[in-house]
């Protein structure tokens, strides 16, 4: 069954996708009083009268607090909109010059009224004053100017940007992804195309985290091959250009013997070989190992039998070790995360009591909820859990992650919801867990980097069509066909009984009303459903002509070969119900033996073997369109049988 609610959200946000692609699509049309959307929803946007034109000259005016990869993008945009000269020059320098685009960039003295908070800034675009943006730091002038690439429309013959004033600033310090999945990990253009989309949503964490990366923890003690660290190093200098702290987690839980000095420094000499590639973040995972065995006996001697409580004070141990003797001696660190073994509950334990209690305060610990694949994440439970481990938390979010059995054979789409407002308060930030396809994850990250900027303001509702549009390259007619696809691969297995979204709910919405009018004898039913049929039949072909992220179309490309099958079986199965209640019965039975053959090649779609599942058939729709196909070939039948 699916719940009305959830029914009401897919269909507001296909209303909504309406008008996140005509937000996103080029060129935009500037509408001139209402405030234009921007995403991650800022804290405090208004509109000033307006649009400032972009002439071919601009002036960037910066000094020595102007941060560089800022200063790269704006220069981008600025060409990308028609600028074709840019100088740039001091402050003092700086003069309105009449036919010049004067833009300043820099630090908080740049804008006023640049919010205290980390990583916020300060954007005014307006006739009188040109291009300001203030940052508190390097990150917020980066993101003042992200704001900036959305405001962009066409006016006239060109350009021009549409005037506003913007304060901004995020709720979690913590906002990103982690590649923490089984199965092959992403290549490296897949990890260079995540890195860049996290600059662009303001969310600045990736940690690489891959189960199946021997190096991280099968073979955690083995150094790096020059090879390994040269592909690392452009990862991470790609993650500094994007302002993207590039998270490095080793998981040696395997098989460490916590008591050996030999191990220990094996840890910080891993640690040390990225360190001297520009890593600046680090992680000690625990998570999906046995706490009820040593690896050594040295172990059981120094902690004890082995439990709940040793192994809690073994990690303390160690994580304590590696802060004071590598993180707080090394300039620049960030404080060490981990994942404890207790990763996903809110039980008090002995193991927890020795976290709260023995581990540095400033070590960061993540947790995915009240299980594995939570169906919601609450703020009491937050609050609980913040108690339990006795500081604030870093979810590690189990969406749109698909290497677990329940979802073998999915492609995840659904819009990140069922967040409570708020989480802000116990949560230092919160990482996605994508699924193995790295573009086809974008569509719930871009909600996850939007309620962790400001979880108060998010909107499953708005959120969800704009990461549809984006993904489509703000193209109506492709937008429209991602939503019709989106909806097929809407559902998402949880650790409850019940997925935490539901498959197909516009299609089930449909073909509900569809049964209840058709049982009803109201034949116009079928006409009238029979062009979201062909909407389900075209959709694919719409994506791969359209301008939707390459990478997007090739990660769906089994899943888009299914629909692209199972709409062409919807359109004949409702022909065949047609000429049977038109009383031919000769042309039904042949459109239901095509339908069938139809069904078998929709059904014979696999999936390549991309996850740790394998092979699998490619799901559409499945409980919903599947079962809707078999009801409308009996109900032919019956026609036909009734009307012989
Ligand atoms: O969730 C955590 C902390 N660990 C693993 C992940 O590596 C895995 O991707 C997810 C989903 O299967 N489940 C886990 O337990």
């Amino acid at each position: 069954m699916t719940p009305p609610g959830r029914v009401r959200l897919a269909l507001t946000a296909v209303a909504g996708a309406l008008a996140a692609m005509l937000a996103l699509s080029r060129p935009a049309v500037a509408a001139p009083g209402d405030v234009p959307v921007v995403s991650p929803t800022p804290q405090q946007i208004s509109r000033q009268p307006g649009e400032v034109p972009i002439p071919a000259t601009a002036v960037l005016v910066v000094d020595q607090t102007t941060d560089a990869a800022a200063k790269d993008l704006l220069a981008a945009q600025l060409k990308q909109h028609g600028v074709r000269r840019i100088s740039v020059i001091d402050p003092s320098a700086a003069q309105q010059q009449p036919g010049v685009l004067l833009v300043r960039l820099g630090g908080p003295s740049f804008s006023g009224e640049v919010p205290s908070q980390a990583e916020g800034y300060a954007l005014t675009v307006s006739r009188l004053s040109g291009i300001l943006i203030g940052g508190r730091d390097g990150s917020g002038q980066y993101y003042g100017v992200q704001t900036l690439r959305q405001l962009f429309v066409r006016s006239g013959g060109g350009w021009a940007v549409r005037g506003v004033q913007v304060r901004d600033w995020p709720n979690m310090a913590l906002r990103g992804s982690i590649e923490g999945f089984y199965g092959p990990p992403w290549p490296t253009e897949a990890r260079l195309h995540q890195i860049e989309f996290l600059g662009e949503t303001k969310a600045n964490t990736y940690i690489y985290s891959p189960k199946d990366d021997a190096y991280l923890r099968a073979r955690w003690r083995d150094p790096y091959p020059q090879k390994e660290l040269t592909t690392l190093r452009q990862l991470v200098s790609s993650a500094t250009a994007h302002h993207v702290k590039f998270t490095y987690a080793l998981s040696p839980g395997v098989s460490i013997c916590f008591s050996s000095a030999a191990d220990v420094a094996a840890v910080k000499a891993k640690f040390q070989s990225v360190y001297d590639l520009g890593v600046r973040s680090f992680s000690m995972p625990f998570d999906d190992i046995s706490y009820t065995r040593w690896n050594c006996d040295g172990d059981r001697t120094a902690y004890g039998a082995p439990g709940q409580a040793a192994a809690g004070k073994a990690q303390v141990t160690l994580l304590n070790r590696i802060t004071s003797d590598f993180v707080k001696t090394h300039d620049g660190v960030r404080p060490l995360q981990t994942v404890p073994t207790e990763y996903g509950d809110l039980k008090a334990s002995p193991y927890k009591t020795e976290l709260r209690e023995h581990l540095d305060p400033s070590v960061v610990i993540q947790w995915t909820g009240t299980a594995v694949v939570p169906p919601s994440v609450t703020n009491d439970q937050a609050r609980q859990v913040s108690t339990l481990y006795g500081r604030k938390v870093f979810l590690w979010d189990n969406y749109p992650v698909n290497d677990y059995g329940e979802a073998a054979g999915r492609i995840m789409l659904a819009p990140y919801d069922h967040r409570d407002a708020g989480l802000s308060q116990y949560l230092d930030g919160i990482v996605s867990n994508p699924m193995n396809q790295e573009a086809a994850s974008q569509i719930a990250e871009f909600g996850v980097a939007d309620f962790s900027w400001n979880d108060a303001a998010y909107s499953a509702e708005q959120s969800w069509p704009r990461a549809l549009a984006r993904i489509a390259g703000g193209d109506p007619n492709a937008t429209a066909a991602v939503t019709v696809f989106a909806d097929l691969e809407h559902y998402g297995p949880s650790s409850a009984p019940q997925p935490w979204q539901p498959q197909a709910p516009v299609l089930a919405a449909k073909t509900a009303d569809f049964w209840q009018r058709w049982n009803a004898g109201d034949h116009n039913a079928l006409a009238e459903l029979r062009p979201y049929a062909e909407k389900i039949r075209d959709a694919p072909q719409t994506i791969r002509a359209g301008p939707v992220d390459r990478a997007f179309v090739a990660d769906t490309g089994p899943w888009l070969d299914a629909s692209a099958l199972w709409g062409k079986a919807m359109v004949t199965r409702l022909d065949a119900l047609a000429a049977a209640a038109g009383g031919d019965a000769e042309k039904a039975r042949q459109l239901t033996a095509t339908g069938d053959t139809q069904v078998g090649q929709a059904q014979a779609v696999k999936t390549g073997n991309t996850n740790a599942w394998g092979v699998r058939p490619a799901l559409v729709g499945d409980g919903v369109l599947d079962t809707f196909l078999v009801k409308v070939r009996d109900a032919a039948a019956g026609t036909a049988k009734s009307e012989a």
